[in-house]
């Protein structure tokens, strides 16, 4: 995903670049030599875990009567994914969900984060249930509780049905009462199960990049959608948490944010300047209304009209308060000030025009900065209200090649080891971290970038639908070995 190409793809869409002033910030994590700590430095509760998403794993599209969803319908619009595919099959988890909960398992992982597909249960959005549909997640609940593995469950990870898409998609306040209807129908049906609950995953990341950028479904590019669609987004968010609460009886209740480590090209007013900007979208956009701090308008004031679409209460009702947030970081921003794109005034530097030395780049053109995850972790802990936070995903996509049947991806295992290390000194200087959740358990459908972009611990063959655990994913088996 590519919410930190925001910025950049929208400037794309009115300029070219602009001529960069040098820069040279080193990144100073490159000489990490290997881990240096163990599993029982993180402490014997500290959670670790594989993330996922219903439309980027399940497959089976039109399979036991599912409804279509938003992703159905760009994944099959000519142009939409770069590398022409579409998630109609992804990883078949819908029939090969077994073997790769297994994977976890043998991965020595304590949690399966994943999604549930709301057109899967709710063909429509609303109304007549497809039992089906609500019998695969219950087959996926139990085979994890056999195997002693815990279910977390996100309700809403990008994939709206396709039917509240046609009658105005998130931009329509009705989409917040449907949510509002499907996550009291499926808290009611998996609670007496599943414990660990997430509203939304990446708020910003849909209603941006689906609305204002047109990069991701449903392919919007305008203002005021994406404010009217960011405003039922918020009101969901915190009316999912009360309902998941009401519903679940001792319920952990969490929602999940994309958030980024931002500096300035440069100290100097400008650029510190559109960095804050940057900050206020990327990081603050989602999480202070829900702590009762509004949206952070003062900050970008083009974005002051998302105050027309406030109906009486609605204040009240951004507000919740979670027992814990997800913060899911992969890179830092580099920003400058710039006339393009309009409202923001700000330039997200791409990783491979940044003038940084020796700077490692992923495969979605991502600068690897481990650094940034202690420094968000400890932005996002410093904020009143914040009880535990769970490091909801981290990863990277290499390249990977199958050789004699290993994955030898020692890049991304150093990557985690990095991270990974960040991660617990930010524990040691006291941010409440309490788990971990790699992004992701195996290669899949990336979005608008296709399975191009390689994220898995696990290897897969997108032609047999065979797994492979990539060496990562045996470190991390090594690693979490009790
Ligand atoms: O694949 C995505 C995921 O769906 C949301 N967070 C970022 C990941 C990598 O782009």
């Amino acid at each position: 995903m590519q919410r930190r190409d925001l910025l950049r793809t929208l400037a794309l869409t009115t300029a070219g670049l602009t001529v960069l002033p040098a820069f040279a910030k080193q990144n100073f994590m490159r000489d990490i030599a290997g881990p240096g700590y163990t599993r029982g430095d993180f402490g014997n509760d500290f959670l670790w875990g594989v993330a996922t998403a219903a439309y980027q794993i399940e497959g089976a599209w039109n399979v036991d009567g599912k409804g279509p969803s938003i992703w159905d319908t760009f994944s099959h619009t000519k142009g939409k994914i770069k590398t022409k595919e579409t998630g109609d099959m992804a990883c078949d988890f819908y029939h090969t969900y077994k073997s790769d909960i297994d994977l976890i398992k043998e991965m020595n992982m304590d949690v399966f984060r994943f999604s549930i597909a709301w057109s899967r249960v709710l063909p429509n959005g609303t109304g007549e249930k497809n039992q089906k549909g609500i019998d695969f997640y219950h087959n996926v609940i139990d085979y994890c509780l056999q195997v002693g593995v815990q279910p977390w469950i996100t309700l809403y990870h990008w994939d709206l049905p396709q039917a509240l898409q046609d009658k105005g998609g998130w931009p329509n306040r009705n989409t917040y009462t449907a949510f509002c209807e499907y996550a009291n129908m499926v808290t009611k049906e998996y609670g007496s199960k599943v414990k660990n609950w997430m509203v939304l995953n990446e708020p910003l990341a849909y209603t941006a990049l689906g609305h204002m950028i047109g990069m991701h479904a449903p392919g919007k590019k305008s203002v005021g959608k994406f404010l009217r669609a960011a405003h039922h987004t918020a009101l969901s968010q915190a009316e999912g948490g009360r309902i998941i609460r009401a519903n679940v009886p001792d319920a952990n209740v969490g929602t999940t944010f994309s958030c980024s480590d931002i500096d300035p090209l440069k100290e100097k007013p400008k650029h510190q300047r559109a960095a804050a900007r940057v900050d206020a979208l990327l990081n603050r956009f989602f999480i202070e209304p829900v702590l009762g701090m509004g949206y952070p308008v003062d900050t970008i004031p083009g974005f002051k009209g998302i105050k027309k679409h406030f109906e009486p209460g609605d204040e009240e009702k951004l507000k919740f308060d979670f027992d814990f947030i997800g913060i899911q970081n992969y890179t830092r921003e580099l920003v400058k000030a710039s006339i393009f794109p309009p409202v923001m005034w700000a330039w997200q530097i791409p990783a491979d025009k940044k003038p940084v030395e020796n700077i490692e780049i992923t495969d979605m053109n991502w600068e690897v900065y481990p650094e940034g995850i202690y420094n968000v972790l400890k932005k996002f802990a410093a904020y009143p209200g914040i009880k535990k936070i769970i490091v909801t995903e981290n990863g990277a996509a290499f390249t990977d090649t199958l050789v004699d049947g290993r994955v030898h991806d020692e890049k991304r295992t150093k990557f985690y080891q990095d991270y990974l290390a960040q991660v617990l000194r930010a524990k040691k200087d006291g941010v409440n971290v309490t788990g971990y959740y790699c992004w992701t358990l195996m290669d899949n459908f990336e979005w608008a970038e296709g399975t191009r972009p390689r994220f898995g611990l696990v290897y897969t063959d997108f032609t047999t639908q065979k797994r492979i655990i990539k060496d990562s994913g045996l470190w991390f088996k090594d690693f979490l070995r009790k």
